[in-house]
């Protein structure tokens, strides 16, 4: 009895090598309100992930051009319908099988996609999406090992997007303020606000966070470790023939 004990057990440890021989990129979703620091922070992870392959994929890359129609009132036209879903996470699904995609490029400028250029996005150990809608979607959120949402006073981040739209992206100043009352706020309050629930991790104050953004780094570095267990399958396998003697 001891030695089929024995058996199991490593005909067990074999199988979970199995899933490891496949093993699948560690995907991190990170959402939270506009301006929130989302990217501040995806910076920070991928920083000090150093010596592991990250890519990052932003959900605004997603984001449908404007038909010439809707951009004669252009902040008018962002809900939850304004991102290509299906190929988002077409997109995902591809790098988690370990093949490379063409993420499109948006121009916040002229609300359109570029047509005349992709960005290629490789194959890498970690995935991060990042969005203020990327846990909206049920399918979407399935894909993720782990959800951080960033949080932050609606006030600074009111501050920082006044900021980036002027500065960045060229717009006037009543033009912004129009659109965050009449839409961002709105979408925020129905439909960011609702996915935090599915966050794992919260951080509060963003991007000074850097108490928070050392544990997610830990989490992961974990569970990567986990990962290469795959490694020592030969080992497992010379154990498992042993016992099968
Ligand atoms: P972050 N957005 C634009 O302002 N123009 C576009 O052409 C496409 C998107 C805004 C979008 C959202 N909302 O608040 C923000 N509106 O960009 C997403 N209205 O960027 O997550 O970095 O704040
Ligand atoms: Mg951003």
């Amino acid at each position: 009895p001891r030695a089929s004990s024995a058996v199991d057990a490593a005909s067990s440890f074999s199988a979970i090598s199995d899933s490891a021989i496949h093993k699948q990129p560690f995907v991190i979703g990170v959402s939270g309100g506009t301006a929130s620091g989302k990217t501040t922070v995806c910076d920070m992870i991928i920083q000090q992930l150093h010596d592991h392959r990250v890519v990052l994929v932003n959900q605004d890359s997603f984001y449908r051009g404007l038909t010439p129609e809707e951009l004669k009132h252009a902040h008018e036209h962002f809900l939850v319908d304004a991102f290509d879903t299906e190929q988002l996470l077409e997109c995902i699904e591809t790098l988690k099988r370990g093949q490379s995609v063409h993420v499109p490029i948006y121009d916040f400028k002229t609300h359109q996609r570029r047509t005349d250029s992709f960005r290629q996005v490789n194959a890498s150990e970690v995935i991060i999406l990042e969005g203020i809608l990327v846990f909206h979607d049920q399918r979407v959120r399935n894909l993720m090992n782990m959800k951080i949402f960033v949080d932050g006073d609606a006030d600074v981040r009111l501050a920082r997007r006044i900021r980036r739209d002027t500065v960045d992206r060229g717009r006037d100043l009543n033009s912004v303020l129009e659109q965050y009352g009449k839409f961002v706020k709105p979408a925020f309050e129905d439909f960011v606000l609702p996915s935090k629930k599915y966050a794992d991790v919260i951080i509060p104050r963003g991007g000074e966070n850097h108490v928070a953004v050392d544990l997610i780094v830990q989490h992961i570095r974990t569970k990567l470790g986990q990962h290469d267990l795959c490694k020592i399958y030969p080992n497992v396998n010379v154990i498992q023939s042993t016992f099968q003697i």
